[in-house]
């Protein structure tokens, strides 16, 4: 098929990718239904792709990638810019020049006898000034697919590009023999370029999501006056019909897709309270027209972790799977094409097959300690099957942001939640977030890290200038800058339970947040911040949970912070002269305050 745009510097730069990998053919994706389901029944046709039961889960379809190919790979992850210097000691590092030449022989001829899909795609709703297009080719039918639900294909993203713009991101995958050896995913920040070569998984190979709308939205946005975070945006309805809109930044894995698609507690939802997604992984944010921060969905699917997702746990993010949804590493129940992961019920199918493609009996496979589905296995679904998909969804200013929360996985320290004493504290506190690692990157779990502002795999540049960048954002906005939390829903008891119920419950947290943005409620000033007091936290019709409990969680430990504040000035330390003083005198501070 011919080209869809008469924009030269598309077209030029397809040539050019041709020219290098070779395509037996080449066809440009319009975004239109007939060509996404030619392309289903090719993917189904040569097996990869299985067609799920179309009564029970319509237009859904079941993919399994390799076993060495189930995750974000962070240590083949690099940022390519022309100074090593600006990449950071957060990031790995390569010289450009040689990073092309490095792949450039990877990739010659590595569409020899297939097909190469051009994909055009707009991170953000069509005819936003705060939307930006890319183009993606690849090898990959299931990567079109995806991207066909995760961003807004075809023709119409052209729109936002015009006839002669360049600002458009280019996106190289191919897939080649999946050799983890071999796998690269790099980001050319300077060149608006992403090579990812090598693997066939989400992350590394959806080149909108993480690649493009975190990794070098934030090196435009440090350039260009906005910002590009890992986070989840949600509106919060009151009563009185008011929405207030919250984002919230957790590293992979920690809550996110959850959080944004909460249904409040019964007593909740009896007051009149709604909570309505606009976003569950990524938001760009921008100051408006009358100095408030506004924040779109650059996103037009979710890519959500499917174990854990249930009826109780996220009730939304299931009901969004129902149609026009990739499942991808779950299990299939072969009695009825189906598919089931962990904690979807308590009944694993008897006639399975598991992640890796093996007939197994279900219920005796997890009793011998076995995962039916891969514990990184995803869903791919459409925003728009949503039930509280917010009717901002596509409003092309974005929706105001009242405040910005902080989060991690922290079994002790980090209390229930807190807030920072203004913008500049609320950066320190973002700067020092950390968490266990998940399984949403290879390399070991549950290992606690250093993970600033949910970005560290994210931050397309030196992540002490995205420091100075946040300060920066918060002098612009002065004193309508989003008010900034912490939060932590994985405090565990000595036997290693979660001790906070979380899930909907993590709404009388959020309505602590929204009452302190309204300056409705008082709290209590700590070393660390400012806390609610215990019997501020509405724990009515909560199992199990007293004001009792909350101040327990709310406890901060002063010997542990000592150690805490150790661990952060190590941290600090790699950053040399980039580390904005601003944060080394709120650490000074910190430490003062704990000694008292
Ligand atoms: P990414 O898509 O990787 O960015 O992840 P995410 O931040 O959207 O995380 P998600 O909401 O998918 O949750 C990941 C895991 O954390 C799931 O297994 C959830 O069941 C679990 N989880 C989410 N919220 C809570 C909570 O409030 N409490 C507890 N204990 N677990 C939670
Ligand atoms: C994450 O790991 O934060 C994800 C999944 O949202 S991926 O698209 O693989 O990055
Ligand atoms: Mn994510």
């Amino acid at each position: 098929m011919a080209t869809l745009t008469q924009n030269p510097n598309v077209n030029k730069w397809v040539e050019e990718m041709i020219a290098l990998t070779k395509p037996e053919k080449v066809v440009w994706i319009d975004g239109s239904e007939a060509q996404l389901e030619a392309l289903r029944e090719e993917a189904c046709a040569t097996g990869e792709m299985i067609k799920l039961n179309q009564e029970l889960l319509p237009d859904c379809y079941y993919h399994r990638t390799l076993p060495n190919d189930v995750a974000r790979v962070e240590d083949r992850t690099f940022i390519c810019s022309r100074n090593k210097e600006d990449a950071g000691p957060t990031n790995n590092w390569c010289d450009p020049k040689e990073m092309y030449a490095k792949l450039t022989p990877m990739y010659d001829g590595s569409m020899k006898g297939r097909t190469m899909y051009v994909i055009p795609y707009s991170m953000g709703p069509i005819g936003s000034d705060l939307a930006k297009v890319g183009v993606e080719v690849t090898d990959s039918i299931y990567v079109v697919l995806n991207m066909a639900i995760m961003t807004r294909v075809g023709v119409k993203a052209f729109e936002n590009l015009g006839d002669t713009s360049n600002d458009f991101v280019r996106g190289l995958h191919a897939k080649c023999d999946v050799d983890p050896e071999k796998r690269y995913i790099v980001q050319f920040p300077e060149d608006n370029t992403i090579w990812s070569i090598n693997s066939a998984y989400g992350g590394n190979v959806l080149l909108g999501k993480k690649c493009f709308a975190l990794r070098i939205a934030s090196y435009q946005g440090k350039n260009e006056g906005w910002m590009a975070e890992h986070m989840l945006i949600l509106g919060l309805e009151k009563p009185n019909g008011e929405v207030k809109y919250i984002t919230a930044a957790f590293p992979s894995a920690c809550g996110k897709t959850n959080l944004a698609m909460l249904i409040p507690p019964e007593g909740y939802i009896k007051n009149g309270y709604k909570v309505w997604t606009v976003g569950d992984d990524i938001a760009w944010l921008k100051p408006g027209e009358d100095g408030r921060l506004y924040a779109i969905n650059p996103e037009n699917g979710f890519f959500g972790v499917a174990p854990g997702t249930n009826e109780n746990s996220n009730y939304n993010a299931l009901a969004s799977t129902k149609k026009g949804t990739i499942f991808t590493n779950v299990a299939i129940n072969n009695d009825n094409m189906t598919v089931w992961w962990e904690k979807l019920d308590k009944n694993p199918p008897v006639n399975a097959t598991e992640w890796k493609g093996a007939r197994v009996n279900g219920p005796e496979y997890v009793a011998e300690g076995n995962k039916l589905a891969h514990p990184n296995s995803r869903f791919t679904a459409p925003a728009e099957n949503c039930p509280c998909i917010s009717k901002e969804f596509n409003n092309p200013k974005g929706v105001p942001v009242s405040a910005i929360i902080f989060g991690g996985r922290r079994a002790k320290t980090a209390p229930l939640v807190y807030q920072s004493f203004d913008w500049q504290h609320g950066t320190f506190v973002g700067s020092i977030m950390a968490s266990e690692t998940t399984a949403a990157a290879t390399g070991a779990v549950g290992v606690v890290r250093r993970d600033p502002m949910a970005m560290l795999p994210f931050c397309g540049y030196h992540m002490g200038d995205y420091w100075a960048h946040w300060l920066e954002m918060g002098k612009v906005l002065g004193d309508k800058a989003p008010k900034i939390f912490n939060v932590n829903w994985f405090r565990t008891d000595d036997d290693g339970n979660f001790v906070w119920p979380g899930f909907g419950d993590n709404m009388r947290v959020l309505d602590w947040i929204i009452d302190r943005c309204e300056g409705e409620v008082d709290a209590v000033e700590t070393a660390i911040g400012y806390e609610p007091k215990p019997e501020d936290i509405n724990v009515e019709g909560l199992d199990g949970i007293t004001t009792e409990t909350i101040a327990d969680l709310l406890s901060v430990d002063n010997n542990l912070w000592l150690e805490e504040t150790k661990g952060i000035e190590e941290f600090y330390a790699k950053f040399g002269d980039k580390l904005p003083k601003e944060l080394s005198c709120e650490l000074e501070a910190l430490k003062a305050r704990l000694a008292k």
